[in-house]
């Protein structure tokens, strides 16, 4: 099933999105490809994981037994302080140039454990790499080698608060230093953001992606630097990413620019995610976060 673009009387790229389901990702084993080529903006797949593993995860990260584990990366940067289990490779509040490799790396040290402790042994990790593989004509999908010893993390755990966004950005991370650590052989030209919801904000919470560019010229700015998101809601193309608990998405978020709503009531909003790009010679697919 396609969705819609926006008006063609709002500026910007157009914006599709597909919906598959999990069981019928093999018919689409173009998806990936057609992402990065631009024909599509990203992909949602339902059902990617079963309530009886979502119902564990959530349990396990809102009981106070976790309730250490989590960190601050946005720490004072008002109404965007998301919490976080796991590093990301991506800048944030506290620390602009992203994580360093001694951070990183012990971060990853603790992701096995993480991941048993949230998921009682019943680790996602297969289940997405099946998905993306397929997506991906059945080639291999794997987190890269960060060293010779070990991969990066597949993804890291993430919650927004009642009254927390996602400010409009886009994914343009290859700068920072931890990707010297990223093999040549991956397309640095490609930047994929996924994420799983575990449970979604009793409203609020959404994904919107516009069709402003990264790239683009000119981008409504505000005088913070941030980019101007009333300009993009009045002016460009948009999409509203709807999702429910158990569903995956696949977009390019190193090109589009995008944010997630102010998380509504009194629950918080809580996903996986991370990011993932192919080899140049498109034999293979990395994702980590
Ligand atoms: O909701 C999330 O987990 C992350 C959304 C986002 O900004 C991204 O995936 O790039």
């Amino acid at each position: 099933m396609t969705t819609d673009s926006s008006p063609s009387v709002r500026a910007g790229h157009p914006i599709r999105f597909v919906e598959v389901n999990a069981e019928n990702t093999h018919e689409h084993g173009q998806l990936i490809e057609q992402i990065i080529s631009t024909d599509r903006t990203g992909v949602v797949v339902k059902n990617v994981l079963s309530q009886g593993v979502l119902d564990t995860a959530t349990d396990r990260m809102t009981s106070s037994q976790l309730a250490h584990r989590w960190g601050s990366p946005n720490a004072g940067m008002v109404g965007g302080e998301i919490r976080t289990i796991g590093d990301a490779a991506t800048p944030t509040f506290t620390s602009f140039g992203g994580p360093t490799l001694h951070g990183y790396a012990q971060s990853l040290d603790a992701h096995t454990l993480r991941t048993q402790e949230i998921f009682d042994g019943q680790s996602p990790t297969q289940s997405l790499q099946r998905v993306f593989s397929s997506l991906f004509g059945d080639k291999p999908a794997s987190p890269p080698q960060l060293d010779d010893t070990r991969p990066w993390a597949s993804y890291n755990f993430r919650a927004l608060d009642p009254g927390v966004q996602i400010y409009s950005h886009h994914d343009n991370h290859y700068g920072l230093d931890i990707y010297q650590h990223l093999d040549a052989c991956y397309d640095r030209s490609v930047l994929l953001s996924w994420f799983v919801v575990l449970q979604g904000a009793e409203s609020g919470g959404e994904l919107v992606v516009y069709g402003l560019w990264g790239s683009d010229p000119n981008p409504p700015m505000l005088p913070t630097r941030f980019i101007d998101t009333e300009a993009l809601e009045r002016d460009y193309q948009k999409h509203c990413v709807h999702l429910q608990a158990g569903d995956l998405v696949i977009f390019d978020s190193g090109r589009h620019v995008h944010r997630v709503t102010p998380v509504c009531g009194q629950r918080s909003r809580l996903t996986l995610g991370g990011f993932l790009t192919v080899a140049r010679d498109r034999s293979r697919l990395a994702f980590w976060s």
